[in-house]
């Protein structure tokens, strides 16, 4: 979107959040070309921390703007092998007028195309000062013993909360943020607080749900490779670059790794609608995608840790991350490993051709241990039977007729009121089905009931966003309550899981073979 375009309900998801053109002012950027070190963009503010102004320092080597020496320890940190950023944050002192300023340098280097997959891509090393806080040097050992106490407490943990809880408050502990959440997103990207450490006197979040549109999809996708951030002063005034676009490619730099990345005004509006002065989050990943965030808030005023806490901060993120994969993965290995065995136990039944294949399926083990649902209900070479919760014969025919018209192989739904409503079936009994449509109208038929629950939404998430008119346009403004707001969700049933579906699958293919097999056996006997 060209610069000032209003971001409105269409666009929201297209606001290009990587590539603001501006950074906010807790510190300075340089962009530098390489290996001649030549500044090639700067942020307006260069001079309140630098002494230097941006018209002085476009076009001069690093050398003369932030000094020899200054200068050296960044091409040095920018010349060593492996990965840039792990290096950070460069510990240099400037000399601004005769005293000296000690600096914490963030490097990284933004690909500045050709991205055309040909060429190879070139980029620009890019430099962020921020002033140095706290001790220096910077006071590793306390944050190191943090860290290695709250490591060993994750390795010890023994529920999936508890390493939630520890999470929330050791980041607390390390950052000083008034409130830590953890917050964990579910399939549709809907978030859920599921841990918290606060300041006394606030209200708690806990509990609450907050809709998928609060964090867009390119915000998530940018956090995906980005594993932090923080906006200190929500009421900041962001600072254009200078020029605005990289003069070797008329193109905005990209901000995708930029620690002081200007943030989208509609989500500075949100943090101020929520009375938040200041905002920091890490993701949480799984398999290289977000499964959650630490998001923290800060109320009286603006915050800003130094930028080796905020790193402390991410490690445990990611050793959060880490510990309850492993955590998840032992779970799914167990059950995995008992339907495998339920699995493997049935299908050598089903070659017992003296017995009905209803009979073999719906005995012990049966079809619920294969799957948890309420009831199964089979109906196989003109037998008919069921286990658990029945469902009438006719209501089973309808919904098998209606799974086979969509020719697949596995047909599931967690609603069959809002996907096949003119059944007419009772959530009680049947709101969401697995069926495994099989020849001639038979069938294997998994039903659970429904799972009515209530949801606390951090304010009404159908009223999430406000579009407000403005002039001729439409300008879009996050929601202004974040009222604990009550919804109770019904007509659905727990989902089936992609695991799930797969293993039914499986359960398929063999009840397919065990059908063909016996029924060249029938055709054997007439012979
Ligand atoms: C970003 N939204 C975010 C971020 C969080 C949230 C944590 C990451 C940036 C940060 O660390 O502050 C949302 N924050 C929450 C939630 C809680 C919280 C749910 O503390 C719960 C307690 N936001 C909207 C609407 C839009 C929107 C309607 O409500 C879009 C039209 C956008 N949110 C939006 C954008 C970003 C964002 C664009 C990216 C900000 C950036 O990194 O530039």
């Amino acid at each position: 979107l060209p610069a000032g375009t209003p971001v409105d309900l269409s666009n929201c998801e297209r606001e290009p959040i990587h590539v603001p053109g501006s950074i906010q002012p807790r510190g300075v950027l340089l962009a530098v070309s390489e290996p001649d070190l030549v500044v090639v963009q700067v942020s307006e503010n260069l001079a309140d921390l630098v002494g230097v102004d941006p018209s002085d320092a476009l076009g001069r080597r690093l050398p003369e703007v932030l000094g020899v020496a200054a200068a050296g320890a960044v091409a040095r940190s920018a010349s060593a092998f492996g990965d840039l950023r792990e290096r950070n944050p460069v510990e240099v002192t400037l000399d601004v007028e005769g005293s000296p300023v000690p600096v914490d340098a963030l490097l990284h280097r933004a690909v500045v195309g050709p991205d055309d997959g040909v060429s190879p891509p070139t980029a620009l090393l890019v430099v962020e000062l921020e002033p140095a806080r706290g001790p220096r040097p910077f006071s590793f050992p306390n944050t190191y013993q943090a860290v290695r106490g709250t490591v060993g407490e994750l390795n010890r943990a023994t529920s999936l909360q508890e390493l939630y809880d520890i999470t929330a408050q050791a980041v607390r502990e390390l950052t000083g943020f008034d409130r830590v959440m953890v917050y964990r997103y579910d399939a549709d990207y809907n978030g859920e607080v599921v841990a918290e450490a606060k300041a006394e006197e606030l209200n708690s979040f806990l509990g609450l749900h907050y809709p998928a549109s609060d964090i867009p999809a390119q915000a998530r996708a940018l956090y995906e490779k980005n594993w932090i951030r923080l906006i200190s002063d929500v009421d900041y005034r962001p600072v254009p670059l200078r020029p605005a676009l990289v003069p070797s490619t008329g193109q905005p730099l990209d901000m995708t790794f930029s620690t002081l990345r200007s943030v989208s005004p509609i989500h500075v509006e949100y943090l101020q609608n929520m009375g938040v002065r200041a905002s920091m989050s890490v993701s949480l990943l799984r398999d290289d995608r977000l499964w959650g965030l630490i998001a923290c808030h800060h109320y009286s005023g603006p915050h800003a840790p130094p930028y080796a806490t905020r790193a402390a901060a991410e490690f445990l993120g990611s050793t959060l991350s880490l510990r309850l994969v492993d955590r998840a993965e032992e779970g799914e290995v167990h059950r995995a490993l008992q339907v495998r065995s339920t699995l493997a136990w049935l299908t050598t039944a089903t070659l017992d051709e003296d017995r009905p294949l209803a009979d073999t399926l719906l005995g012990s083990p049966d079809l619920l241990d294969l799957l948890p649902a309420d009831g199964v209900a089979v109906h196989l070479q003109g037998h008919r039977g069921s286990r658990g919760t029945p469902l009438p014969e006719a209501t089973a025919g309808a919904i098998a007729a209606w799974a086979a018209a969509r020719h697949e192989d596995v047909v599931a739904t967690d609603s069959l009121p809002r996907h096949a409503a003119e059944l007419q079936v009772s959530c009680e009994v049947a709101c969401g089905v697995l069926v495994l449509p099989l020849p001639d109208g038979q069938y294997v038929l998994w039903h659970r009931a429904e799972a009515r629950r209530t949801v606390d939404w951090g304010g009404d998430p159908h009223n999430k966003a406000i579009a407000e008119r403005e002039g001729d346009s439409v300008r879009l403004s996050p929601r202004k309550s974040f009222e604990r707001w009550q919804e109770t969700v019904r007509d659905r049933s727990e989902p089936w899981t992609a695991q799930e579906l797969a293993e039914v699958g499986e359960l398929r293919t063999h009840l397919l073979e065990a059908l063909y097999a016996r029924s060249r056996s029938i055709v054997r006997a007439a012979e």
